[in-house]
């Protein structure tokens, strides 16, 4: 708790262009917490690096990331909306987690065995650490809640773990966080592969389908869906091309899945994966829209950035003092 309000964080990397599964699980959800909380949404661009990335853009996505929160209804002046590199505190506190982190846990974390498998000409320290990092995110700001998709659980019950472990032995130091994953949206599969999540550095296009694109690319990859044989539009265990297209009508209609299965009842899947691709573009459009003003406008996104890393860097330097001091590292006197 900081001030008089409890505090929810949460963040998204910019490593692709934000896809409906970042919106559905995390993004969109985000809003709901503004008014009770006091809440951090960052920009994790560190976390971004322990894959590969092109510096330009990088540099160009972070800012994308950030108008994307703002056009996706964050108020800045109701949110700290900021970028994880402007606030050397994460890393400070990342490499303090990291020595109170088990090998063996972040041995068993299934992201990094799924990256490694991605990315195996490039598995570094930073992709095995990811998770304490998360953690400091997290725990730097005393956080109470954490909007995340499905995918990030087993992150956030390590970041529990840390924060258990490290208040038994220094006392009450963290805030220990709960996750909040929303029931619906809390994985949106692959178009393509519709047993792997939907993931914004997917390279098959077709799989993925970006908060960002038009109308046309949008109804275009719907109609590709991977489907099955049996033309029955129902949710079934060896149906999930079908499962997963219902899921995503649900979610932008609120919709409950027994009415979509009867509004669907009887319809090809034709007609349905275009019914499915036009309430997905037009639910986006006005983000859509917001979000190209909010790109010409440089200035005002800096501005969000100053502002919010201010704001992060004056809390998570209250608990940095408290975690230098039970660590036992030395105070500098000016
Ligand atoms: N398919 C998904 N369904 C529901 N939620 C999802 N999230 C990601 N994919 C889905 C949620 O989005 C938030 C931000 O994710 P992230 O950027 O931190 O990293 P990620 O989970 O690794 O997302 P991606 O899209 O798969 O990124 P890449 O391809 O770079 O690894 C998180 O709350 C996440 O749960």
């Amino acid at each position: 708790m900081f001030g008089d309000k409890k505090v929810v964080f949460s963040g998204v990397q910019p490593s692709g262009n934000l896809t409906i599964g970042n919106y559905l699980g995390a993004i969109r959800n985000f809003g709901a917490f503004s008014e009770q909380y006091h809440c951090y949404y960052c920009v994790v661009d560190m976390h971004a690096i322990t894959v590969r990335q092109n510096p330009a853009e990088l540099r160009r996505r972070t800012y994308e990331t950030l108008a994307l929160y703002i056009a996706c209804g964050l108020d800045p002046q109701k949110n700290t909306l900021f970028v994880q590199s402007h606030v050397p505190q994460h890393a400070e506190l990342g490499w303090i987690l990291d020595c109170y982190t088990m090998f063996g846990e972040l041995s068993r974390m299934t992201q990094f065995k799924d990256k490694s498998a991605k990315n195996a000409d490039n598995i570094n320290a930073g992709l095995f650490t990811y998770p304490s990092l998360m953690a400091a995110d997290i725990l730097l700001y005393q956080t109470e809640l954490v909007p995340v998709g499905v995918d990030q659980k087993q992150h956030l019950e390590l970041a529990r773990d840390i924060a258990n472990r490290f208040n038994q032995i220094y006392g009450e130091t963290f805030v220990v966080p709960d996750g909040y994953i929303s029931k619906d949206g809390a994985k949106i599969m692959s178009l393509q592969d519709p047993i792997k999540k939907m993931s914004k550095s997917d390279p098959n296009e077709n799989a993925v389908v970006r908060i960002l694109d038009s109308k046309d690319d949008i109804i275009r990859k719907f109609k590709r869906a991977v489907t099955d044989s049996d033309n029955k539009i129902v949710r079934a265990e060896g149906k999930e091309g079908i499962t997963n297209l219902l899921n995503i009508y649900t979610c932008f209609t609120n919709k409950t899945p027994e009415e979509a299965e009867r509004e669907f009842a009887g319809m090809g899947y034709g007609d349905f994966k275009l019914a499915v691709g036009e309430t997905c573009a037009d639910a986006l459009a006005s983000v859509r829209e917001e979000f190209a003003k909010l790109m010409a406008d440089k200035a005002y996104l800096e501005s969000v950035m100053a502002q919010g890393a201010q704001d992060a860097y004056k809390n998570a330097r209250r608990t940095m003092s408290k975690v230098r001091r039970k660590v036992g590292f030395t105070e500098l006197k000016f």
